[in-house]
């Protein structure tokens, strides 16, 4: 139907661009106010503010969002869409204000009612909707991809409570829950329009007509809704908008009317809770696969809708799905969304009645799949009973591509049983088991690791056999991380020194970073370089005295380590260290130690009793350490509760020096080393992950390597190594270890750190023994270096200069180039 020629037609509408001066700012905060929120501004509240200030944003963001749709929508481009399960979002007001570049428009719009925008921003609840590094990593994929100017939208679960808030509680770790829609989230839209029925159980019937191959045809026995939120995601200076599009599980029916008038008003409503139930909560699970069946029906339910949803668009913009792979990439974050392979084939053969081997090309075609960890106890496998429960089409569809890839292995390739049993989706070992990695892998094109060093290991061990299958299909990808979030908003002070030594290119561009390069030997921009890291470490040192009341010194060394807590990461080891360093002050106090503070952060998975043990032995050890006057204040220790990302904004730009220190072969990638060297502080580490990569870019002068590498880690595991004869002969380990283990931090519970020192004895699995004395050498060599500052601040300022690289930007590119084949519109 055509517009009467009257009528303007809306589409055609384009809003006048709005003024940015604070002058209408201030206006229209205050119309956001009155109208919006009903209130007059004298009674506005802090929330109000923040409230108002959101809204004039958002207009903005929405001007932009529809000028980007159109565009993309009009250009044909290939879209991407990136399924993630997590998505660790965090604040997104100063985000957004930072990309629209309206930071000091709006802090003096505020500033007339005296209203500071730093404490507005600081209001906003922190959308913990991931874990950790692989949840953090999507969330600055998003950013970059609106950044780079490529199309896409990032699909994931709209959770009511995100990761749990972590309290410490006499030195333990409490889990209390996350609740960040309280308040309402206005940077979401609902999009009813948008809801999907995703089927659960039931069975597949065989359906003959006339003339017909057989068709199956899938009855789900359940059935529940998923609903569309919609978040704007806004690119450097606005000029994409991007959509992050969450899902939201409801019941079809919203209550059962007749259990209700019989007088069951409790059975009337088990049908929404079990439906909302999927999309309730975050599994707190870190580098270890969750196994329950609510697991398994979120990874089905996000990616379900997902399709139904890339499948509908596409349909509203081409005449099949032929050339879906030519104008759909979509990426697998992990294994958790790997179902949709299976999903994607049910959808293509059963529904839109597609031949198998052509729907198997399109597939393929359409996939690229992202591994994140090697760890074996992180590799997702389900129980084929409970698989074939849920999801009994989708199991049948797996059997077949499992038939089809081990006929082409032994035909084509000759593997014998071992290969075929290595590469099959079939676990036959462990109780018979689907394993995602495998399905996967094979239902996708490109198959990538996260550093360069992960991704050889990838190769060597667990996809070693399908690698042999299928060479050509593994690649590497290095992690980065968006220079807007961590360095131009966490660190306006060093952002500001750089603009003014170098001008604004790096703002565009973050690898013109380098131009800073030479200022390394520049005694006066040193000394300016050192005094912004002194602030940032001063406004660290207050939050820490408000939430902690522990003073520290911002002359030491700030000594960090933040991140999941995990035996593979080794907080442990740091923590054994620092009683060393107590043990040697307490026993030379006439010799001169460096100040220094070790600052810890992070959460343990509330089922891990290791890393609940290391958390509270933190504590224990900070609670003893910082009240002993004998070590005045030559040495503190401090675990700072819930970290989260604003935590981090704080965090890392006041670091002098970065803790990497996991066993060599077990962390992919990191990303938290690049946030800390991109804000100047050194890195301690091993050869692990990104650090490799890290230690080319900077040189070798300017960050700190100790320990084993990976082969020579796997190669002790090998030889089932243990710690006792290195304890035996180490005394600073020993006495370390001793006073743990007879309980000088918990005189109150004496025996609580015996099994954590006894494994190091019997087996020494995460080579902290074997790593203790380079890492202790290499420590009390920074100890040095730290006296001779011209020295320390160089290196700092090298690290800065050289990290351009590792932005999230060149990421998305090598992404867009090299796997999507959609090529970013603009390249900033
Ligand atoms: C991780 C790896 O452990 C990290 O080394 C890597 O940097 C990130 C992003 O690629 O992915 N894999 C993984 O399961 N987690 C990671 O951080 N865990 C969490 O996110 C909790």
């Amino acid at each position: 139907m055509s517009a009467s020629p009257e009528i303007e037609p809306i589409g055609a509408t384009v809003p006048e661009p709005r003024q940015n001066d604070p002058d209408t700012l201030a206006r229209q905060i205050v119309e956001k106010l009155t109208y919006s929120i009903g209130k007059h501004p004298e009674q506005a509240r802090k929330y109000d503010w923040l409230r108002a200030t959101t809204l004039v944003v958002r207009d903005r963001i929405i001007d932009h969002w529809f000028a980007s749709t159109d565009r993309i929508r009009a250009s044909k481009d290939k879209r991407v869409y990136y399924l993630s399960m997590e998505f660790l979002i965090g604040r997104l007001l100063r985000d957004a204000i930072n990309n629209l570049q309206l930071t000091q428009p709006i802090g003096e719009a505020l500033k007339r009612y005296n209203v500071d925008l730093d404490m507005v921003e600081l209001l906003e609840p922190d959308a913990a909707l991931g874990n950790g590094g692989l949840g953090r990593l999507a969330a600055c994929f998003m950013e970059s991809m609106a950044s780079t100017g490529v199309p896409g939208v990032g699909y994931g679960i709209r959770y009511v409570h995100g990761f749990f808030r972590q309290e410490i509680a006499e030195g333990a770790q409490v889990e209390l829950p996350e609740t960040w829609l309280v308040h309402g989230n206005p940077w979401e839209f609902e999009r009813r329009e948008s809801s999907y029925e995703i089927g659960f159980g039931g069975k597949v019937m065989t359906q003959q007509e006339p003339g017909k191959p057989p068709r199956q045809v899938w009855r789900p026995a359940e059935r529940v809704l998923a609903v569309a939120f919609d978040t704007p995601i806004v690119g450097w200076r606005g000029e994409q908008v991007n959509t992050l599009r969450l899902w939201s599980a409801q019941a079809i029916d919203p209550i059962l009317l007749d259990a209700f008038n019989s007088g069951d008003h409790i059975g009337a409503l088990v049908e929404s809770n079990k439906a909302e139930a999927i999309t309730r909560v975050l599994y707190p699970a870190d580098s270890h696969q969750a196994g329950q069946e609510l697991r398994l029906r979120q990874e089905y339910f996000f990616s379900a809708a997902s399709l139904q949803d890339i499948i509908r668009r596409h349909l509203g913009e081409n005449d099949s799905l032929d050339n879906l792979a030519e104008k759909v990439a979509i990426q697998l974050n992990d294994t958790h969304p790997a179902v949709s392979v299976a999903e994607l084939m049910r959808l293509l053969v059963d529904v839109h009645g597609y031949d198998w081997a052509k729907a198997w090309t399109i597939t393929r075609a359409t996939f690229g799949y992202t591994n994140h960890t090697l760890l074996p106890e992180a590799l997702e496998h389900w129980p084929i009973n409970l698989f074939e429960r849920l999801l009994p089409r989708q199991m049948q569809i797996i059997y077949q591509i499992n038939a089809d890839i081990i006929r082409q292995a032994s035909q084509d390739k000759g593997f014998d049983g071992a290969q075929i049993s290595a590469i099959s989706l079939i676990d036959e070992g462990h109780g018979r088991r689907v394993r995602m990695g495998q399905l996967a892998f094979v239902g996708s094109h490109a198959v990538n690791g996260v550093s360069a060093l992960h991704t050889e290991l990838m190769k060597e061990t667990v996809f070693q056999n399908l690698h042999q299958l299928y060479p050509e299909r593994i690649q590497n990808k290095t992690n980065g991380v968006t220079p807007r979030r961590w360095l131009m908003e966490c660190n306006p002070g060093l952002t500001g020194l750089l603009t003014d030594a170098i001008g604004p290119r790096f703002l565009d561009d973050i690898e013109k970073l380098a131009d800073a390069d030479p200022l390394a030997d520049d005694a006066a921009f040193r000394e300016k370089f050192a005094a912004v890291k002194r602030a940032n470490k001063a406004r660290l040192a207050d939050v820490i005295s408000d939430r902690l009341a522990i003073t520290l010194d911002p002359d030491a060394i700030f000594d960090i380590q933040v991140k999941r807590i995990h035996e593979y990461k080794r907080q442990f080891l740091n923590i054994i260290e620092a009683i060393a360093l107590y043990n040697q002050i307490r026993a030379h106090p006439e010799k001169s130690w460096t100040p220094r503070v070790k600052i810890f952060a992070g959460k343990a998975a509330p089922s891990y009793v290791q890393a609940k043990e290391i958390i509270h032995l933190a504590n224990d050890v900070a609670r003893l350490i910082n009240s002993d006057p004998a070590v005045r204040d030559l040495l503190k220790v401090v675990f700072v509760p819930n970290y989260n990302v604003s935590l981090a904004e704080i965090i890392m730009p006041a670091a002098d020096l970065s803790e990497q220190i996991s066993t060599a072969g077990l962390e992919a990638s990191g990303t938290g080393n690049m946030k800390f060297a991109l804000n100047g502080a050194l890195t301690i580490g091993t050869l692990d992950g990104a650090n490799v990569e890290m230690l080319e870019h900077v040189g070798e002068e300017n960050i700190f390597i100790f320990g084993l590498k990976a082969d020579e880690v796997a190669q002790r595991r090998r030889e089932a190594h243990s710690g006792r004869s290195i304890i035996e002969r180490t005394p600073l380990l020993r006495e370390a270890l001793d006073a743990i283990s007879t309980g000088v931090f918990a005189p109150e519970s004496p025996a609580r750190y015996h099994t954590l020192v006894s494994n190091l004895y019997n087996n020494d699995w995460w080579m902290i023994c074997a790593d203790f004395e380079a890492y202790w050498k290499t420590q009390r060599s920074l100890d040095s270096l730290f006296l001779d500052q011209n020295a320390w601040q160089s290196k700092a300022v090298h690290n800065t200069a050289r990290m351009g690289w590792f932005s999230s930007d060149r990421s998305i590119r090598e992404y867009a180039k090299d796997i999507w084949q959609a090529g970013p519109g603009k390249v900033t």
